[in-house]
């Protein structure tokens, strides 16, 4: 009998999680690291936060201001484009609609810059509206440089090609221009629901 509803139980937590698993994914319980070039680490005392671009004003944190700012624990699911995906992944972050609180704009774009040249391009409307986080900690421990440490963009919505790693400023936009990935090919939105992986999908 306990045997019985142990694998009923069973059962029921797979189907479960795949609910939660896009299409054409599958699951991993580690953490792959995919970096288009070496890791970049820039000590803290030279490291900041830029929001740029068409602003009135661009604005500025240091790292120490960064840190100061409110700050909060994200619980969420990712999903790489190369078909892994994690559950319930960890992660501590300053909301990005903190930050844009601070600048005045009229842009419906952004594209997030990084450390290495690396670049990504989002709807702000997707890095709104709680939707985004500029994170700084994984699992209870400052963010390993491997995945993007000491910051990066968290989009856990869209594909994880998104959440740019060692991200050093937000630039904000009109239009809609492509990034790193973007430009070779992949998909600009990058719904992995809809499974938007490459131009046409
Ligand atoms: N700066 C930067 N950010 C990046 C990348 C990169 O090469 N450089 N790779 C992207 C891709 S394709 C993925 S899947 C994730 C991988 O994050 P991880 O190495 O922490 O798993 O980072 C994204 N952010
Ligand atoms: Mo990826």
């Amino acid at each position: 009998m306990s045997f019985v509803s142990r694998g009923f139980q069973g059962r029921r937590r797979e189907e479960g999680d795949s609910g939660r698993v896009p299409p054409g994914q599958y699951l991993v319980e580690d953490f792959p690291v995919l970096s288009a070039g070496p890791t970049p680490h820039t000590p803290l005392e030279e490291w900041s936060f830029t929001i740029t671009g068409e602003v009135s004003e661009p604005k500025t944190w240091t790292w120490e201001e960064f840190h100061g700012l409110p700050s909060e624990t994200i619980t969420k699911d990712i999903h790489c484009v190369t078909k892994w995906s994690k559950l319930d992944t960890v992660w501590e972050g300053v909301s990005v609609d903190t930050l844009l609180e601070e600048v005045d704009h009229d842009a419906a774009y952004v594209v997030a810059f990084c450390d290495g040249g690396y670049t990504t391009n989002l709807p702000l409307e997707d890095v709104s509206d709680g939707k985004a986080w500029i994170a700084f900690g994984y699992d209870g421990e400052p963010l390993d440089p491997e995945h993007g440490g000491p910051a990066r963009l968290l989009v856990p919505h869209l594909y994880f090609w998104k959440s740019a790693k060692w991200v050093r400023g937000l630039a904000l936009a009109e239009q809609d221009e492509p990034g790193f990935w973007e430009a070779l090919g992949y998909h600009m939105y990058g719904d992995p629901w809809r499974e938007q992986r490459y131009w046409g999908d």
